[in-house]
């Protein structure tokens, strides 16, 4: 997966900002990446800076352990270092071409998990929608190797909580606030239209 060697980047896109039209707005992918993940990227090159040394530590080592990062940037790693995580494979697994439907061992998976596509898609929205406030649902691998949807708060990354994320959806209003206002439903509907499974298989 991701792997840094040095300061943190910002990841360039494997598409344009107006390549996921008209189900993603150009504007919205623009500000999204351009300006809230940079954020994120800084603010955790800020942190990290404090303590040299920790900088070339793989981020996902540092947010499956953030009881082993520095008290003092401690929730800085967690929240900005998660932002980047996390943002980092949501641009992934969308993308303008690709498979819209689950494929190979993943999607036979998906089926005896959730009891069809379909299915997860209703249980995915549903765990989308009542995230309170800001986060992320997921769909995970759990320590026993088993599929499961889950939400987190605010940046907290799957890998905190011991899980392995094979997807994520962004719930933050900055997601999709500009095209679908308070309409998270159409945003949710929109992201089926964009999702690569071909990359997340
Ligand atoms: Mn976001």
């Amino acid at each position: 997966m991701l792997k840094y060697t040095h300061m943190h980047e910002l990841p360039k896109l494997d598409y344009g900002y107006d390549a996921l039209e008209p189900h993603f707005d150009a504007r919205t992918m623009e500000l999204h990446h351009s300006k809230h993940h940079a954020t994120y990227v800084a603010k955790l090159n800020e942190a990290l800076a404090k303590h040299p040394g920790l900088e070339s530590k793989p981020l996902e080592e540092l947010l499956r352990d953030l009881t082993s990062v520095p008290e003092d940037i401690r929730t800085a790693v967690k929240n900005h270092g998660g932002g980047h995580f996390n943002h980092s494979l949501f641009w992934k697994i969308i993308g303008p071409t690709g498979s819209r439907i689950p494929v190979g061992d993943l999607a036979e998976e998906i089926n005896q998990a959730f009891g069809s596509y379909e299915k997860f898609k209703e249980l995915f929205a549903a765990a989308s929608v009542s995230v309170f406030g800001s986060g992320w649902t997921w769909l995970v691998r759990n320590q026993s190797n088993k599929l499961e949807i889950i939400s987190t708060p605010n940046q907290d990354t799957p890998l905190a909580l011991g899980y392995m994320p094979l997807l994520g959806l962004d719930v933050w209003e900055h997601a999709y606030y500009l095209k679908f206002q308070n309409r998270r439903v159409e945003y949710i509907a929109a992201f089926w239209e964009v999702i690569d499974w071909s990359k997340i298989n």
